[in-house]
């Protein structure tokens, strides 16, 4: 019945076209969420989805998060990151006995071979002290991981989070500031 419909009439042609059409809007978002999914490579290395966690526009402090990926058969080894807004170091939190949340200073982080480590909240993370600017969510955030044999890697951290915790201290807003300057 369709075979017939699309052969004895050019309408059907024009239909066909234009459910053609449709369907290639319709695939058209999918073709933009790699623009949106940032990653970055390094001889096998892939560092995706990176992103900052801040509490305030004047946050002091920070936690980077993403997820390292490692296509060699051999563990890599991130042993640095630095930033030029604030001091980094490698963390782990930790959950004691007691139920507390503790942080903990690692000296590396390693992935194994053919595997995958994500930096997450509640485990290992970036910890960004001492920060020295105002944060804004329309701009990215430029980090260097330092990995033992392959070299260094630059990566864009993505701002999240800074307003939803703005709100959460709006009651902190009206104290007058202190600042301390070197010099
Ligand atoms: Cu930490």
């Amino acid at each position: 019945m369709f075979n017939n419909f699309f052969k004895s009439h050019a309408i059907g042609c024009f239909l066909l076209k234009r459910c053609i059409f449709w369907v290639l809007l319709a695939l058209f978002p999918v073709c933009l969420i790699p623009a949106y999914a940032s990653e970055f490579e390094l001889k096998g290395i892939t560092v995706s989805n990176p992103h900052l966690v801040v509490f305030g526009k004047n946050a002091k402090s920070g936690a980077g998060y993403f997820v390292i990926s490692n296509k060699n058969s051999d563990p890599v080894i991130l042993k640095k990151v630095t930033a030029d807004f604030g001091k980094a170091m490698l963390h782990k939190t930790d959950v004691d006995k007691k139920g507390v949340a503790k942080m903990k200073h690692l000296k590396n982080i390693a992935v194994p071979g053919n595997d995958l480590l994500k930096l997450e909240p509640g485990g290992t993370h970036i910890m960004f002290m001492n920060i020295s600017i105002e944060f804004d969510e329309s701009r990215k955030y430029p980090v260097t991981l330092v990995f033992e044999e392959q070299g260094s890697l630059d990566i864009d951290l993505k701002l999240k989070g800074a307003k939803k915790s703005q709100k959460a201290h709006k009651h902190k807003h009206g104290h007058a500031h202190y600042h301390k300057h070197d010099h």
